[in-house]
């Protein structure tokens, strides 16, 4: 869209997340926000609503496994200070958002990965579950029979990470963003999604952004920072998220298969959103 519609009445609080199961995340954010609590606490409530739907087959429990058939979770979260956390390639915990809370409160680190984040969430009093539905797992299984099973699977629509923005009635933003990443990739693969700068970028005194698709892509620009930049020089969200989708259209011969899609918001509330395939949507 060229003008967002929802800019209109914009005011604060506000929230965005991606994709249709950002309708449910949303709604336990603002339960957060719409009673004054601070937008760090809305969107970790709110993405933990997506992790722990075992329905939901690119975020937390239940989320499609890698090429081996394990469930390897990233995530990330990031406040107004600046200060932010991140755990990648975490086995075997529900929420992992909330260990990236964790490793940005209690250790002098942003983040953490594999078995020294697993071992960290243990200590911190996360419980061990297996995260490999029967649903999940009997498609793994039909994808190795496959005669594609050499490459990971390219499809604008199994990347549903959720992302979520939130500016809260003080003014200040933060943001969250978790995913079970590239169905049956290669093991030990990390996407955009627990990067800070790629999957997600919170700077207060501009706005935020944050981004799901193929995380390869979106790495390649720093697309989550690069849109701050872009609207700390005056673009709109809107204008923002569409110029980072065009620099990897850009930078890739082959579109094909090649779904990113963004969602900024400013300090005034305003947000904008931009993908690369129709048919990307968000939550307001
Ligand atoms: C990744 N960006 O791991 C994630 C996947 C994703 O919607 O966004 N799915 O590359």
């Amino acid at each position: 869209t060229k003008t967002n519609p929802v800019n209109k009445n914009q005011s604060k609080p506000v929230v965005i997340s991606t994709w249709i199961h950002g309708m449910e995340a949303n709604k336990t954010a603002w339960e957060r926000l719409k009673v004054g609590d601070n937008a760090l606490n809305a969107v970790e409530a709110g993405v933990r609503v997506t992790e722990s739907d075992p329905k939901n087959r690119s975020v937390g429990i239940g989320g499609n496994p890698d090429a081996a058939g394990e469930v390897t979770l990233d995530a990330c979260i990031m406040n107004h200070k600046s200060e932010c956390g991140a755990v990648a390639y975490l086995k075997n915990i529900e929420n992992p958002i909330s260990v990236a809370r964790k490793v940005m409160e209690e250790t002098p680190h942003v983040l953490l990965v594999g078995q020294g984040a697993l071992s960290f969430a243990i200590e911190q009093g996360f419980e061990k579950k297996d995260l490999l539905t029967e649903e999940a797992k009997a498609d793994w299984i039909k994808w190795k029979e496959s005669e594609n099973q050499k490459k990971p699977e390219i499809n604008h629509e199994n990347h549903d990470t959720i992302s979520m923005l939130a500016i809260d009635k003080e003014g200040n933003l933060s943001g969250a963003c978790t995913t079970s990443g590239w169905a049956y990739k290669l093991p030990g693969r990390v996407g955009d999604s627990p990067i800070i700068g790629s999957g997600l970028f919170v700077d207060n005194e501009v706005g935020a952004a944050c981004a799901t698709g193929i995380g390869e892509a979106v790495i390649r620009i720093s697309g989550s920072s690069t849109i701050v930049e872009l609207m700390r020089q005056g673009k709109s969200p809107q204008e923002a998220c569409k110029e980072a989708v065009n620099r990897i259209l850009k930078k890739h011969k082959d579109h094909e298969g090649l779904q990113v899609g963004f969602l900024a918001i400013n300090k005034k509330g305003e947000v904008g959103a931009y993908s690369s395939y129709y048919g990307f949507n968000y939550a307001y």
